[in-house]
């Protein structure tokens, strides 16, 4: 069977709205700025992505679940089910595919309750505060440990 080169993208509630209010915590792109950064980014290494939004929890269980034999690895932001959910962490883990988690805004500098995060600890890497950049360093972490089977400096 050919190797599966395809990477889920998830972005969870509210995420659609982006580009539309807010801008000076998530800045003036669009949904699909994001899921077009992402795709450029996979698409340079030959790959490819599935993009999935949605603002209900069980819709991106089902998401997560769905990447088993589907998806090599997930890029993640569940907005704010990251600081609520622990139905995707176990998701997650239960898939046990790559997982980047990605966060537009640099959640450290906000809120308290923005800063526990149930799904840091499933995840191989976390990238916040780069903006929508994230989702594309997201992706080429992704790659690089799909590909070598190692990414990053000394990461376990
Ligand atoms: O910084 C991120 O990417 C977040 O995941 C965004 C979530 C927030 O709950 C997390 O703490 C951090 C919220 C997404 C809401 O997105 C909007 C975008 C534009 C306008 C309104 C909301």
């Amino acid at each position: 069977m050919p190797k599966t080169t395809t990477l889920l993208i998830i972005n969870g509630p509210n995420l659609n709205l982006l580009g539309t209010r807010e801008p000076a915590t998530y800045g003036t792109a669009t949904l699909t700025d994001v899921e077009a950064v992402a795709a450029d980014a996979a698409g340079s290494h030959g790959w490819t992505v599935n993009c999935f939004q949605s603002n209900h929890e069980g819709e991106l269980v089902d998401a997560i679940q769905a990447a088993t034999g589907t998806a090599d690895g997930i890029v993640i932001n569940a907005g704010a089910y990251t600081h609520t959910s622990i139905a995707l962490r176990d998701a997650l883990t239960a898939v046990g595919l790559p997982v980047v988690e990605v966060h537009i805004s640099n959640v450290h500098r906000r809120e308290e309750f923005r800063q526990h995060s149930y799904l840091s600890a499933v995840a191989d890497a976390v990238i916040v505060g780069a903006g929508i950049s994230g989702y594309r360093f997201a992706v080429d972490f992704l790659i690089e440990k799909l590909s070598s089977g190692s990414a990053g400096y000394a990461a376990p």
